[in-house]
């Protein structure tokens, strides 16, 4: 059989008829082996609640809320009349030099479930897009007050940041920046905080490591403090496998931060919109940063929409100039583009009537329990959890990296109806926040099985 009609008769095995080995060739997918996948598709076709469908009707349990967005579940009806709604409504409008009304009032609502420090949000359309947006402030903050020698930026090894020419400098994950070039000038890097020799099988934050925050003071003192715009980590690291920060860590680096005049900006990406059992991390661990970059959860998946939300003062000093002229120099096409802010304001709606932004904290114990039951299964190394997520760190395989947890993926999609998400050898799981207990449990005797076939 040829390859075009081997992929045809996969095609067909997998249930997707109507795309030719042809059609699959077009699309150029995203962070995936796309002669791999082409090979052997894992399609989904549509979703509802805690599930996703196959194309021959498997159903699918999202241990992952698809890819950690999908904070409110699946196809809620309310989120999905207000998006039709506003399609037929309004399609679009700009907000550059004009606007609608659901912007301002999203950015209203926003500021309710954020730390009463904060004023205002700047809209975007996706994480990456937060990130240099919130970079780009940062800097263009500092030129305001006349300090326009704060050009540098500090970032953390593990840290993920999108895929923008900014977030990839800042960001610390190899494989993301070796093939692009020299990247931004000016950025340095905190070592990340993952120690499986003092933190293996922690629940929850680990007592070792907070000192690990003091390496930003030497870095500091390296570059001039006076020089530095802006630190940028994600609260607890997500995409690269769960690295949940040392008790005291955050703190201390708001402190050193605080002290020499620099912003601190939490990337909430993952973390924000109740992943931790709080609508934002900084609230659960009690540390305000200046700047918050958001995406994902802000419409629960449904439609692109990103956010930096600012503390305030940092927009007031943007408004000094003549009253008449542009303060801030940046913006995208559809940043508050009307479908996503009727997406967002459903999304809230949902998540306050349901209190969906404190569940995790009240699931938190049994998702503990079950998350560490896995530290039983062999290959097993390491075991952690913080809120609605968890991570199992599986021994790599002799001189194939990766392979056993990525054999771990496929088995359970294949073999358990189980959509899990994996990095290198750790498989991450972040359901989305309906999950009820027994879904849990499904979720974590499915993945004990995959983990006991692995070989
Ligand atoms: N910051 C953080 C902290 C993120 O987690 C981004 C920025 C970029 O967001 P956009 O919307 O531009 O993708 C993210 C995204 C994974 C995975 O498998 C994680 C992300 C995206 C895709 C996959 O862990 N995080
Ligand atoms: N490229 C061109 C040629 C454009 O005209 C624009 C926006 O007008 C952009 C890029 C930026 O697109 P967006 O605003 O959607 O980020």
């Amino acid at each position: 059989m040829n390859d075009i009609a081997r992929l045809q008769d996969l095609a067909r095995s997998t249930g997707s008829e109507t795309l030719s080995a042809e059609q699959m060739q077009s699309f150029w997918m995203p962070f995936t082996a796309n002669r791999d996948f082409k090979s052997a598709p894992r399609l989904l076709d549509r979703a509802e609640g805690m599930h996703y469908y196959t194309p021959e009707g498997r159903e699918i349990l999202d241990g992952t809320a698809g890819l950690w967005c999908v904070n409110a579940g699946h196809a809620r009806p309310r989120i999905v009349k207000a998006i039709q709604q506003q399609a037929a409504k309004l399609d679009f409008a700009p907000t550059f030099q004009m606007g609608h009304p659901l912007a301002f009032e999203l950015s209203d609502r926003l500021m309710q479930i954020l730390p009463d420090e904060f004023g205002q949000a700047f809209f975007c359309n996706s994480g990456s897009e937060a990130v240099d947006s919130a970079l780009k402030i940062a800097l263009a903050y500092h030129r305001m007050r006349g300090e326009g020698q704060r050009t540098r930026l500090i970032g953390r090894e593990r840290g993920y940041h999108g895929v923008g020419f900014g977030g990839i400098s800042v960001g610390g994950i190899a494989g993301n920046r070796k093939h692009f070039g020299p990247l931004l000038a000016g950025v340095d890097h905190l070592p990340h905080t993952h120690n499986l020799e003092h933190n293996a099988f922690t629940r929850g934050q680990p007592a070792w490591g907070a000192h690990l925050a003091d390496e930003l003071e030497k870095i500091l003192a390296l570059h001039d403090p006076s020089t530095v715009a802006a630190v940028i980590v994600e609260p607890v690291a997500g995409s690269t496998g769960v690295l949940i920060p040392p008790v005291g860590y955050l703190q201390r680096l708001r402190e050193i931060t605080s002290k020499h005049g620099i912003l601190l900006i939490f990337d909430e990406v993952i973390t924000g919109f109740g992943r931790l059992g709080s609508p934002f991390a900084a609230q659960h661990f009690g540390v305000v940063p200046d700047l918050m970059t958001v995406a994902k959860g802000i419409t629960s998946g449904t439609v692109p929409m990103g956010a930096v939300f600012a503390r305030k003062g940092i927009y007031e000093a943007f408004m000094q100039g003549p009253q008449k002229s542009i303060e801030l120099f940046h913006g995208y096409t559809y940043s508050a583009h009307p479908l996503a802010c009727a997406a967002a304001l459903a999304t809230l709606d949902v998540y306050e009537e349901e209190g969906l932004l404190g569940r995790a904290a009240e699931l938190e114990a049994y998702w503990e329990q079950a998350v560490h039951a896995m530290a039983a299964c062999p290959n097993v190394i390491d075991v952690r959890n913080i809120g609605l997520i968890g991570a199992i760190e599986l021994a790599p395989r002799e001189g194939a990296p990766g392979v056993r947890a990525y054999e771990a993926f496929t088995r359970a999609f294949h073999e358990e109806g189980l959509l899990i998400r994996v990095t290198g050898d750790i498989i991450a799981l972040s359901p989305p926040l309906i999950v009820e207990k027994s879904q849990i449990d499904q979720l974590f005797e499915g993945l004990a099985r995959v983990l006991r076939s692995l070989a």
